[in-house]
């Protein structure tokens, strides 16, 4: 797949990773920074971004920097089902606009499911 463009630094999610714009962090160490979605489609709606890497989608993510994402979502996912008891989790990646993605830097969402929603 290829996607065009360039990285915007001015984003939400660079803003948030320089401090210019406000979070409810989750969690965070040298590679990941995880929050809260302001947007939540549910109760625990996380998400989680490489912090160094300027880039936009999945493909454009250094091999190097895909398994502390991968990782993190694991250990972040065990949380949420531990802390709200969930039936289910999912883990959801979007790429380019027509591949449902709105932020163009690089993220994974944790959503907490349960019966009926
Ligand atoms: P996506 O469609 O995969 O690009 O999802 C982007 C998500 O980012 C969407 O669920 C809403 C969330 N979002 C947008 N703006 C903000 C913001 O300013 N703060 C936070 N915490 N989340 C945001």
């Amino acid at each position: 797949m290829s996607l065009y463009g360039d990285y915007d630094a001015e984003n939400v999610f660079a803003k948030i990773l320089r401090g210019d714009a406000p979070c409810h962090y989750v969690y965070e160490d040298e590679d990941i920074l995880a929050f809260l979605d302001g947007f939540p489609q549910s109760l625990g709606h996380t998400l989680i971004i490489p912090r160094h890497q300027r880039a936009r989608n999945l493909i454009e993510l250094d091999d190097v920097a895909i398994a502390p994402l991968f990782t993190c979502a694991k250990r972040l996912m065990q949380i949420l089902i531990d802390e709200l008891q969930p039936d289910g989790v999912q883990l959801m990646q979007f790429n380019g606009g027509q591949g449902g993605q709105s932020v163009f830097h690089v993220h994974v969402h944790l959503i907490p499911r349960w019966p009926g929603q």
